[in-house]
């Protein structure tokens, strides 16, 4: 079951200094930054709130550190701003998740999912069957 909003995703210009923001300006201290090589990003998760389901909501900030990553071709064409969002799975498995959205007709990016932030699983649907909006899913590691 998709139990939470795991996280936000926003691409930014500079990763210190959108971090910076959102720590002075709403207090959002708990940080943990990672470089995903994989899907070409730098990015910072701040913690906002844990959830009913034993897990947590984020704000994951991201910017790309290739030319060719996904993130920038994004933040070419639309500047900063939200670029996904994710929901958690309650430990149910991401690629279970992913069959039964498939089943519906919506288009899974990935075949098998991949390594997301602090070793969770997930994958992409596609923003044209979503009503625009990239939607990632993502099984919290154990
Ligand atoms: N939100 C909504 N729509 C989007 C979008 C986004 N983030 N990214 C692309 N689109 C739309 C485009 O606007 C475009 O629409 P139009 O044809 O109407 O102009 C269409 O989708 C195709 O876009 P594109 O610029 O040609 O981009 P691609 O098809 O090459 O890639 C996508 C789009 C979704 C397949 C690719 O971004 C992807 O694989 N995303 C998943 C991985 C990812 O985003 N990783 C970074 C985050 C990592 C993390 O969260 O940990
Ligand atoms: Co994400």
């Amino acid at each position: 079951m998709l139990s939470r909003i795991d996280h936000i995703g926003i691409a930014c210009h500079d990763l210190d200094a959108t971090v910076e923001f959102y720590q002075r300006t709403y207090g959002f201290t708990d940080a943990h930054f990672e470089v995903n090589e994989e899907q070409g990003v730098r990015e910072c998760m701040l913690k906002i709130n844990t959830t009913g389901d034993g897990a947590a909501s984020y704000i994951q900030l991201i910017t790309p550190i290739r030319d060719d990553s996904t993130v920038a071709k994004w933040l070419e064409k639309n500047g900063e701003g939200v670029h996904h969002i994710a929901f958690g799975t309650d430990g149910t498995d991401v690629q279970e998740e992913a069959d039964g959205i498939a089943g519906k007709g919506v288009r899974v990016l990935y075949e098998q999912p991949r390594r997301g932030s602090m070793d969770s699983r997930i994958t992409f649907l596609h923003p044209k069957d979503c009503h625009g909006v990239l939607t990632e899913l993502v099984q919290k590691a154990e």
